[in-house]
């Protein structure tokens, strides 16, 4: 292929679309105009709307995108569902079969990628023709029915940004390994097809460094100290949790970045049924009393003896989130010429001139860090203190 540089593979459905288009246009952004981008987006059926929707957001940019839809089969359906339903997660399995091209990126629809994926190209893939960064949320599975554990010293990749040789692919037969993986152990592969990969894998990959593919959700990820990165525009963040920046309000400024390039290329983003609809924008409203909520359920749990670690986590993450969102100052010089400059970069892609927003945006989200949240949160904190005070008082009596 003469004219075209770059190709990226995504998989997405209905639901994660908002998503797509965002993922696409930063990748857009991320690399010098000469550079030729060709997507291959697989699906499981999104309507004829749906797609145009995609075509007209990038053609609202500068050099934009050439979008192929491939709809790939249902053959996924005997295979552990990913939550909602949804086996788009499996579609990576299936390029090496479909493609004629011979490097391929893949990536999530979740990743705000800031870093020129053109680098990729130039580095050497081992044998098994897979690269990746290491998973830093998702402990390493545990293997359920497997005859020989894996190795828990090699490397386990998170799935959600992987450079592909596809002949080499091909020929080591490591998708169709993976495939088989998913069909004879499917306890084992908790984690889906990554689950299946990192067995096939067993670490014999190329790993790339962390900030190719940062995972957001990690508990030591501080969305503030990631400011100079972000300006610099030398890492990508994979919003990993539930989460997403285009379904909660979540106010930090990578989550604020994605929202801000898909008000410029897809205005109406925000009516999307899945948007509007979104579970996590109630739950994030109340995200000043989830510690609380949280230690409740796992106090209760450990009192009749069913103890749960994950409550204890989820309170100490909200804890981590409320204590992130008072910190965040949106009128600190560091976080305005970060939105000033993204806004700039953003505006020099667009196509239309009518299109060009000031750095002021329309996210309403991001002033919600002075809304009356702080409060409740710090009156919650010291009831608990209070609370903790009282119970040893009493045990001292
Ligand atoms: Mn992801």
């Amino acid at each position: 292929m003469s004219s075209t540089d770059l190709q990226i593979a995504v998989a997405s459905d209905s639901r994660y679309l908002t998503g797509a288009i965002g993922t696409l246009s930063s990748i857009r952004l991320s690399v010098s105009r000469e550079t030729a981008i060709k997507v291959f987006f697989l699906h499981d059926g999104l309507t004829a709307t749906e797609q145009q929707r995609v075509h007209t957001a990038m053609a609202k940019l500068k050099c934009g995108p050439e979008v192929e839809f491939v709809k790939v089969d249902d053959m996924f359906a005997s295979f552990p569902s990913f939550r909602h339903g949804s086996t788009m997660t499996y579609a990576r399995l299936v390029l090496p079969d479909n493609m004629t091209v011979e490097r391929l990126i893949y990536v999530d629809v979740d990743i705000l990628v800031l870093k020129d994926l053109s680098e990729l190209l130039r580095m050497d893939v081992p044998e098994t023709g897979v690269g990746g960064v290491v998973e830093g949320f998702i402990a390493r599975d545990m293997p359920m029915d497997l005859p020989v554990p894996p190795d828990p010293q090699r490397p386990y990749l998170n799935a959600g940004l992987l450079m592909m040789d596809l002949p080499k692919i091909r020929s080591a037969g490591t998708f169709a390994k993976a495939f088989e993986m998913l069909h004879n152990f499917p306890k084992s592969c908790k984690q889906h097809d990554q689950s299946a990969l990192n067995y096939v894998l067993n670490g014999d990959a190329k790993v790339l460094d962390e900030e190719w593919n940062v995972q957001s959700g990690q508990m030591y990820f501080d969305p503030i100290d990631a400011i100079p990165k972000l300006v610099e525009r030398s890492l990508n963040v994979h919003f990993v949790t539930k989460a997403k920046p285009w379904l909660t309000g979540v106010p930090f400024p990578a989550e604020h970045m994605f929202r801000m390039l898909l008000d410029a290329v897809d205005p109406l983003w925000r009516e999307d049924p899945f948007v509007k609809t979104s579970m996590a924008r109630s739950v994030e409203r109340m995200a000043w009393a989830m510690p609380l909520l949280f230690k409740a359920r796992a106090w209760s749990r450990k009192l009749t003896g069913k103890p749960s670690f994950w409550d204890f986590y989820e309170s100490k993450r909200w804890s981590r989130y409320n204590e992130n969102v008072l910190r965040l100052d949106v009128r600190s010089d560091k976080f305005q010429s970060l939105v000033t400059g993204w806004q700039a970069q953003i505006n020099a892609n667009l196509t239309g001139k009518a299109d060009i927003l000031e750095a002021k945006s329309k996210d309403p989200l991001i002033h919600r860090a002075s809304s009356r949240f702080p409060i409740s949160w710090r009156w919650l904190q010291c009831f608990e203190r209070t609370g903790r005070l009282l119970c040893r008082g009493a045990q001292q009596l």
